[in-house]
C-alpha cells in the first residue's frame, strides 16, 4: 500500500531541508522535490503556507499526509519506510533513546548553536535549551564511546542530529572536537549524505540561510 502513495518534499537549496532530503536519500524511496526559494521568498506564498503556516522548509506531504519540522519528518518516514531499521520498534528498548535525540537536536542543539553563533550566551536555567557549554559535552558524552547515538545502530536520529552537527561544524560554531569529528566524518561518508548534498548544497549557497 506504502508504494502507490507519492511523496512531495518542499525544500530550499541550501537549508535545513538539508536533513529531511538525507532522510529520503537513506531509506531509498522514490520522492518527488518542489523547489520553495525562501531567498525570494516563496514560503510565504498563500499556498506553500497552507502546508506549513510556519512559512519554513522543509515540509513533506505523503498522499493526505502532510508533516513539517524535521524530527517530525524523520519519526514519521522511518516509521513508515524505515521501522525496524532506521527507527527502533516501539518496544524496543532503543526507542527512548532514539526519541529523546530527535527532538534534542533541534529543540536544543540547534537554537543553543544559532544564539552562541551571534555571540548570545544566556544561562542555561532559565531557558529550555540550556547552556551551549552543557549542549557540547552532553554530545561529547553521549558520543565518547560509540559509533552512532543508539551504539553500533545508525539510525535516523542520527541523520537529524548529523545534518545539524555537520553545519555547525562546518561553520565552525561547534569546537573541533575530536569526539564530534569522528562521529561527522562516519556520517558524511555514507552514500546518502553525499547524494543529498550533492542535490541540495550548491556551494555557492554557503552559508545556510
Ligand atoms: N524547526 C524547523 C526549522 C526549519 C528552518 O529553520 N527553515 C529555514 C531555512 S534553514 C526557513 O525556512 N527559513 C525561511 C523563513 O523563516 O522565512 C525544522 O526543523 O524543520
Amino acid at each position: 500500500m506504502a508504494a502507490s502513495r507519492r511523496i512531495t518534499l518542499y525544500h530550499s537549496p541550501a537549508s535545513r531541508a538539508f536533513t529531511a532530503y538525507w532522510m529520503l536519500e537513506e531509506l531509498g524511496v522514490p520522492f518527488d522535490v518542489r523547489t520553495i526559494d525562501i531567498r525570494k521568498g516563496e514560503q510565504k506564498s498563500p499556498d506553500y503556507l497552507k502546508l506549513n503556516p510556519a512559512g519554513k522548509v522543509p515540509t513533506l506531504t505523503d498522499g493526505q499526509v502532510v508533516v513539517s519540522e524535521n524530527p517530525a519528518i524523520a519519526i514519521y518516514l522511518a516509521d513508515r519506510y524505515g521501522y525496524g531499521t532506521l527507527a527502533p520498534k516501539i518496544d524496543e528498548a532503543d526507542r527512548g533513546a532514539y526519541l529523546k535525540w530527535m527532538v534534542f537536536s533541534t529543540a536544543v542543539v540547534d537554537p543553543v548553536a544559532t544564539l552562541h553563533e551571534q555571540k548570545i550566551d544566556l544561562p542555561g536555567f532559565n531557558f529550555s535549551f540550556g547552556a551551549f557549554d552543557d549542549m557540547v559535552q552532553v554530545l561529547t558524552g553521549v558520543l565518547d564511546d560509540r559509533d552512532y547515538l543508539l551504539g553500533k545502530r545508525f539510525s535516523a536520529a542520527d541523520v537529524v542530529l548529523g545534518a545539524t552537527l555537520s553545519r555547525l561544524l562546518y561553520q565552525k560554531v561547534l569546537p573541533p572536537d575530536p569526539v564530534l569529528l569522528d562521529y561527522n566524518g562516519r556520517l558524511t561518508a555514507r552514500e546518502a549524505f553525499h547524494r543529498a548534498a550533492d542535490a541540495t548544497w550548491p556551494s555557492h549557497l554557503f552559508p545556510v540561510a
